[in-house]
C-alpha cells in the first residue's frame, strides 16, 4: 500500500450551507470534487496524524463509493483510527453518539438529509467535531477557505474494503473498524427512556402505531428498537429497508411526502400514533390519531413534560429554538422559569449552549427536536420521547396536544416554501424587503400593524461570535410574526421560506386549520414581499 500525493486545483462553490455541502450527485462525482472537499476538511483540522474519526451515511446513491474514497484519504492523511458503520450506514444522531461515546476527534456524515437521492438526486457531506455536533461557522469557513487554496490531496492506494462485514482492516497506518451502526445508539436510547413502560404500551392490544422509515437510514434502527427491543408487532416499521434512491420517494417526513403513513393514519382502522423520519434520521414527524403535531408544539410539549422521562427527571437547564420556530416553547420556559434561547436556523448553533450546560432540549420548525444526549437533532429519540409520554400519562398523543393548547394557548404556525426560484430574483426580493425594514413600523397589512422589523443577528452567549443576516423578522402589534429567509440546504436555484405564526388564547378557537387561522398573515406576507407580483408564484410549492 503506497501513499500518493495527487495534484489538484480549487473547485468553485465548495461552501458549506446550513448543514454541510449539498450538491447534485453528478457534481460530487466530478473528478477530484469529493477528494478536494475532504482534503479541505482535513487541512482545516491541521495535523491529522494519530487522530480518530467516524464515517457513515444515509445509504443514498454514491454513499459507498464516497466512503471508500474517504477511507483512502483518511489513511493518506495519517488518521490512526476510523470507525465505519456496517453497510456504510450511520444515521446522523448515531454518528454523533459514536463520536461522543468513543471520544473520537470528529466524524464525516454523508447525507443530503431529506433531499431526494439516486443518480439524478442529491448528495451531501458534513463534518462534525469532537463534541459530536455539526462544525461551527468558524470551522465551516475554514474548510471553505482551504478549498479555495487546495493544490493536492493525500491518498493511500489501497483496495476497496468490505463494508458489509464487521471487523478490522489496516490501511497503511490507519485501522479501519467496521462497527454495528445500531448497537451504540440503541443502548443510548435505552438509557434515556423507560423501555419497560414503552414496551407495555406497544404490547397493549388497543394501541396500534406505525413508523415510516421512508426507505432511508432509520429502518434498521427502528426495527431493532421498536420491534426487537420494545416488542412492537413486526410490520410496525414500514419502508424499513434503506434504498439508494429511497424507493423513488422524497425522504422528508411531512404530510406531503410520508404518504403511506398518512394513508394508514386515515384508514378504516385508524392508528393511535404515527411517526416518520428523514433520509439521515435526524428529523421526525409525529402524528396523533387524526392530528398532526407541529414540530414547534412538539418541542413545547416535550419541555413541559420532560420531568416525566427518566433522563430528564431532574428538570431542564434551559431550552432553545431556532428563530423561525414558533414561540410555543418560550411560554413553557417562562412557566418553568428556565432560560430560553433564540438561535439562527441550523443545528450547529445549539452546540455551544449544550456544551456549556445552558440548555437540555432544543428544536426547530423544520421537523427537528433533540437534547443534549447527542449534538444532533434526533428523529427516533423524538418518537421514543412521545411514546414514553403517552405511556406515562396514559393519554393519547392527540389529548396531550389539546390539553397543552388549553393550558398554554396555541401558537398557530405554518411555513410556505417557494422552491427552485432563480437565485438572483430571490436575492432581489430579499434585498428589497431588507431595505423596507426601517420604514415598516406603524404600517398595517391585512389588519396587522407592524410593531418592529429587523434582520436577525445572533450573538452566541458562549463564545461571543456574531452571525448576522439570519432572516428578516416582521413583528406585529398583535403578537403575530412573519419571517422571510432563503434556505441554505437546496441544490437547485433558491428556495424562499416564509414562516407565519400567531398566538391564540381563546379556548373556543384552538382547533382551527392553521391555514385559515393564519390567512390574513399569509396575505400580509404576500403583500410585503410581493411574492405573487414579483416572483410570479400563485402558491407555495410546499406548505408545512
Ligand atoms: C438542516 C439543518 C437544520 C435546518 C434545516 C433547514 O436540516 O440542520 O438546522 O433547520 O436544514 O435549513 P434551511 O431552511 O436553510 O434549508 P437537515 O435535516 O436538512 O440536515
Amino acid at each position: 500500500m503506497t501513499l500518493e500525493t495527487v495534484s489538484t486545483r480549487p473547485i468553485a462553490g465548495q461552501k458549506p450551507g446550513t448543514s454541510g455541502l449539498r450538491k447534485k450527485v453528478a457534481e460530487f462525482a466530478r473528478p477530484h470534487y469529493l477528494a478536494n472537499f475532504v482534503q479541505s476538511i482535513f487541512n482545516a483540522l491541521g495535523d491529522c496524524a494519530g487522530r480518530s474519526l467516524v464515517v457513515g451515511g444515509d445509504g443514498r446513491y454514491y454513499n459507498r463509493q464516497a466512503l471508500q474514497l474517504i477511507l483512502r484519504l483518511a489513511a493518506g492523511n495519517g488518521f490512526a483510527r476510523v470507525l465505519v458503520g456496517r453497510g456504510g450506514l450511520l444515521s446522523t444522531p448515531a454518528a454523533s453518539c459514536v463520536i461522543r461515546k468513543y471520544g473520537l476527534d470528529g466524524g464525516i456524515v454523508l447525507s443530503a438529509s431529506h433531499n431526494p437521492g439516486g443518480p439524478d438526486g442529491d448528495f451531501g457531506i458534513k463534518f462534525n467535531g469532537a463534541n459530536g455536533g455539526p462544525a461551527s461557522e468558524s470551522v465551516t469557513a475554514a474548510i471553505h477557505e482551504a478549498s479555495t487554496r487546495i493544490d493536492h490531496y493525500l491518498l493511500c492506494n489501497s483496495p476497496d474494503i468490505d463494508l458489509d462485514r464487521s471487523g478490522s482492516h489496516q490501511l497503511h497506518n490507519t485501522t479501519v473498524e467496521i462497527i454495528d451502526p445500531v448497537e451504540d445508539y440503541a443502548e443510548l436510547m435505552a438509557s434515556i427512556f423507560d423501555f419497560p413502560k414503552i414496551a407495555a404500551l406497544l404490547g397493549h392490544k388497543r394501541f396500534h402505531m406505525c413508523y415510516d422509515a421512508m426507505h432511508a437510514v432509520t429502518g434498521p434502527y427502528a426495527v431493532e428498537i421498536l420491534e426487537h427491543r420494545l416488542g412492537a408487532p413486526a410490520g410496525t416499521v414500514i419502508n424499513g429497508r434503506p434504498l439508494e434512491d429511497f424507493g423513488g420517494g422524497h425522504p422528508d417526513p411531512n404530510l406531503a411526502h410520508a404518504t403511506e403513513l398518512v394513508a394508514r393514519m386515515n384508514s378504516d382502522a385508524p392508528l393511535a400514533f404515527g411517526a416518520a423520519s428523514d433520509g439521515d434520521g435526524d428529523r421526525n414527524m409525529v402524528l396523533g390519531s387524526g392530528i398532526f403535531i407541529n414540530p414547534c408544539d412538539s418541542l413545547a410539549i416535550m419541555a413541559a413534560n420532560a420531568r416525566r422521562i427518566p433522563a430528564y427527571a431532574d428538570g431542564l437547564a434551559g431550552v432553545a429554538r431556532s428563530m423561525p420556530t414558533s414561540r410555543a416553547v418560550d411560554r413553557v420556559a417562562a412557566e418553568l422559569d428556565i432560560p430560553c434561547f433564540e438561535t439562527p436556523t441550523g443545528w450547529k448553533f445549539f452546540g455551544n449552549l449544550m456544551d456549556a450546560g445552558r440548555i437540555t432540549l432544543c428544536g426547530e420548525e423544520s421537523f427537528g427536536t433533540g437534547s443534549s444526549h447527542v449534538r444532533e437533532k434526533d428523529g427516533l429519540w423524538a418518537v421514543l420521547f412521545w411514546l414514553n409520554l403517552v405511556a406515562e400519562l396514559s393519554k393519547p398523543a392527540r389529548t396531550i396536544l389539546r390539553e397543552h393548547w388549553q393550558r398554554y394557548g396555541r401558537d398557530y404556525f405554518t411555513r410556505h416554501d417557494y422552491e427552485a426560484l432563480p437565485a438572483e430574483q430571490a436575492e432581489e426580493v430579499m434585498a428589497a424587503l431588507r431595505q423596507q425594514l426601517p420604514a415598516l413600523a406603524g404600517r398595517s397589512y391585512h389588519g396587522h400593524t407592524v410593531h418592529s422589523a429587523d434582520d436577525f443577528c445572533y450573538s452566541d452567549p458562549v463564545d461571543g461570535s456574531v452571525s448576522a443576516g439570519q432572516g428578516l423578522r416582521i413583528l406585529f402589534e398583535d403578537g403575530a410574526r412573519i419571517v422571510f429567509r432563503l434556505s441554505g440546504t437546496g441544490t437547485s436555484g433558491a428556495t424562499l421560506r416564509v414562516y407565519h405564526d400567531c398566538y391564540q388564547r381563546d379556548p373556543a378557537l384552538l382547533e382551527q386549520d392553521p391555514q385559515k387561522a393564519l390567512a390574513s398573515l399569509i396575505a400580509a406576507a404576500d403583500e410585503l414581499a410581493g411574492i405573487r407580483r414579483q416572483l410570479g408564484r400563485q402558491q407555495p410549492d410546499v406548505i408545512t
